[in-house]
């Protein structure tokens, strides 16, 4: 018995009937109920398709059966109408009837060719580059007469003696009738004559019609992908180009799964098929694929099947039209890259240079423009470099120097972009968010204080300013030297930025101001509530008391006579501009003189009179006038010195006359005893001279 007897005696259970209309109505095999199609839902299928699909799919019937049914073929093809000089290539399934499985792996390569056409650009190079003819179902009674239970192989020609059927596959005219059966009966049935059926007919005209490169026939089962020669009569050698491309056919299918490529004939030896007619009379490679390990897998390995023989099926397409160019190699990449600081901040007209960097992180050179968008408003900025040429890799430094307005509130928030576009149309930006710093300054400027008059107030004006850029609780203390005071400040109080408060302080002048100074020292501090800021500030207030006090005498010395009253005027003048007040106080020998007041008020620039009535005995006395300053003010000591005396005798001047002629008498007498004296030491010299001569 040969070997496909045995397969088919192994297989002659009884299929059960397909219900009508199953199949996937958009020609997808499908797991579960419906995974095959029938003759009617193929059908239907295909006209969708093309009227889907009308520029590449065209349905071109072939001939009719036996039983009536039309054998389609669908073209599929750019300018699918007309027939242009491309390589074509053909795909048939079903020529035996039960091998169901044939028919959906031929559409579900067929409409995922149409449907990837416009995606995939190999797909497009395939249809555009040839003329891809399907007859999806080359056995249409055989397929239907299936779908109504029965197990069929062969097509349903009446033999005339009770028997149906031809086998199509034993039918085509190459050593026909050598290796088949003669027998109508037969499951291999060759049939009367080569070519004595419509379907084969159909087959041969189409191939001939549009001389394929290529042809593959899906078949099942097996797990195969067979080349000629299927007969043991041919002799001639192996054909590499077959065996090569039933190798590479197969190592397209994924692994594991992958079906066994072998010459036709190891698999069992007849004549009259597909292939051998090709090879032998038309020059076609042609390739048997024995799908599957059944007739009709169950419905889940459907797509799996469909699957694993897809890249097997391109792999046909490619050798038969031609790989498809390479792609173009993908332009350059273009990509910049931007980073910034992220975060900023500043105070009021305080520039801040944010740093940002920008890199062609591409592969081509790029011309890059550089652009701060949202800028805020009465901001200022300015960006170097504005453009910057980059080659692949490289970075540059970009400084971006932003000028704080000087009305900027205090925690405004800023949101900056930097957007950076190259020619090319890359682009990157990078945003820095900044803040506002809150600037606390208080400025502290003076009026022109009043007069000042010791232990009187003095007003000063004190105008205090905001110069910060938020509302601030402002508190001013002060403190003035020694014996001055505070008497009166400004309590605290809020300044809105940008403002101003005018007031004012009272500082007591010291009872007895120093007269040398020329000013006060007031410390002032001014503060913020929050203890944000702190300042001191010294104002040296003016101190504009002059006083002078002039009294004349300073000092009198009198001879009195015991008895006598005298009145002195002591006349004081104040040419100062303070009101002077001064009390009298008598120290001394006070018994002896009385002050015609105890007190004295002198206006500025005036002059009073002190009279001291003065009267004593005779002897030395002293009176001290003293002025008392009633502010304490250390009047410039001034003291009136009275010597009373004793009434002076008069001198005798006879006496000094006769003192002086006793004076003149007694020098008289002694000029004349001298000379006396002399005279007689002289006389008496000369005796005794004469004497010794004598002698
Ligand atoms: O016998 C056939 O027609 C094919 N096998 S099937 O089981 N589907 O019927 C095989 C045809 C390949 N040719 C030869 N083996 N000669
Ligand atoms: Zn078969």
């Amino acid at each position: 018995m040969k070997l496909w007897a045995v397969l088919l005696a192994a297989s002659l259970a009884i299929l059960p009937p397909l219900a009508p209309g199953s199949g996937g109505q958009d020609g997808q095999p499908r797991a579960g109920p419906g995974a095959y199609h029938t003759y009617d839902s193929m059908v239907s299928d295909l006209q969708n398709l093309s009227a889907a699909y009308p520029d590449i799919v065209k349905l071109q019937p072939l001939c009719q059966t036996w039983e009536g049914r039309i054998i389609w073929a669908v073209k599929l093809s750019d300018n699918v109408s007309i027939d242009e000089p491309e390589p074509n290539i053909t795909v048939l399934g079903g020529i035996h009837a039960r091998e169901f499985i044939g028919v959906e792996v031929c559409l579900h390569l067929l409409f995922s060719l149409v449907e990837n056409y416009s995606t995939n650009a190999t797909v497009k190079w395939y249809i555009d580059g040839a003329q891809l003819w399907f007859v999806p179902m080359v056995n249409p009674d055989g397929h239907a007469y299936v779908e109504k239970g029965a197990d069929w192989r062969k097509n349903r020609r009446p033999n005339g003696d009770g028997t149906f059927g031809v086998d199509l596959n034993r039918n085509f005219g190459h050593l026909w009738g050598l290796k088949a059966s003669t027998r109508p009966a037969d499951d291999d049935y060759c049939g009367p004559y080569a070519f004595s059926e419509n379907e084969t007919q159909a087959v041969s005209r189409l191939v001939t019609d549009h001389p394929p490169a290529a042809a593959v026939s899906y078949h099942s089962f097996g797990n195969y992908i067979l080349y000629p020669w299927g007969n043991d009569i041919d002799q001639e050698p192996v054909d590499p180009r077959l065996q090569a491309i039933a190798g590479n056919m197969s190592r397209a299918m994924p692994e594991g799964r992958r079906y066994i490529a072998m010459m036709a004939r190891e698999m069992y030896t007849a004549t009259g098929d597909t292939d051998d007619y090709f090879y032998a009379n038309l020059s076609i490679l042609p390739f048997t694929v024995e799908l599957a390990g059944a007739y009709r897998p169950a419905d889940s390995e459907v797509p799996i099947i469909c699957d694993d023989n897809h890249p097997a099926a391109l792999y046909l397409l490619d050798y038969a039209v031609g790989a498809p160019p390479p792609p173009p190699p993908p332009p350059p990449r273009r990509s910049i890259t931007l980073a910034g600081p992220g975060s900023f901040h500043g105070f009021p007209l305080e520039s801040v240079l944010l740093n940002f960097s920008l890199e062609n992180s591409g592969e081509a050179d790029e011309d890059v423009s550089l652009c701060v968008t949202s800028p805020p408003e009465g901001w200022t900025f300015q960006l170097t470099p504005e453009r910057a040429e980059l080659g692949p890799g490289n970075a540059t430094a970009l400084r971006l120097w932003l000028a704080v307005p000087a009305d900027a509130p205090a925690f405004q928030s800023v949101n900056l972009t930097l957007n950076a576009t190259a020619a090319s149309g890359a682009n990157a930006s990078a945003s820095a968010l900044g803040m506002v710093d809150r600037l606390q300054s208080i400025t502290l400027n003076f009026g022109s204080p009043g007069n000042t008059r010791p232990g009187e107030n003095v007003t000063l004006p004190i105008f205090i300013g905001n110069n910060g850029n938020h509302r601030e609780a402002v508190s001013v203390t002060a403190a003035a030297d020694t014996g001055w005071r505070i008497v009166q400040i400004p309590s605290p109080f809020e300044l809105e930025p940008g403002s101003s408060a005018d007031t004012f302080i009272r500082v007591q002048v010291a009872p007895a101001p120093p007269l040398d100074l020329g000013w006060v020292n007031i410390t002032f501090n001014i503060s913020t509530a929050d203890g944000g800021y702190q300042r001191l500030q010294l104002y040296q207030l003016p101190v504009q008391i002059e006083r002078r006090l002039d009294i004349m005498p300073a000092s009198r010395r009198l001879e009195l006579y015991s008895g006598d009253r005298y009145e002195l005027s002591v006349e004081l003048t104040n040419s100062g501009n303070v009101r002077e007040r001064l009390t009298v106080d008598l120290t001394g020998n006070t018994a002896f003189a009385t002050a015609d007041r105890k007190a004295l008020e002198l206006p500025p620039h005036s002059n009073a009179t002190l009279v001291l009535a003065l009267a004593g005995q005779k002897g030395n006395w002293t009176v001290d006038v003293n002025f008392i300053s009633a502010d304490g003010y250390p009047v410039r000591q001034t003291t009136v010195n009275f010597l009373i005396g004793s009434r002076p005798s008069k001198p005798a001047p006879d006496r000094v006359r006769v003192v002086a002629t006793l004076a003149v008498l007694l020098v008289v007498l002694a000029v004349v005893w001298i000379s006396v004296a002399v005279l007689i030491l002289r006389v008496r010299g000369k005796k005794r001279s004469r004497g010794k001569e004598d002698a």
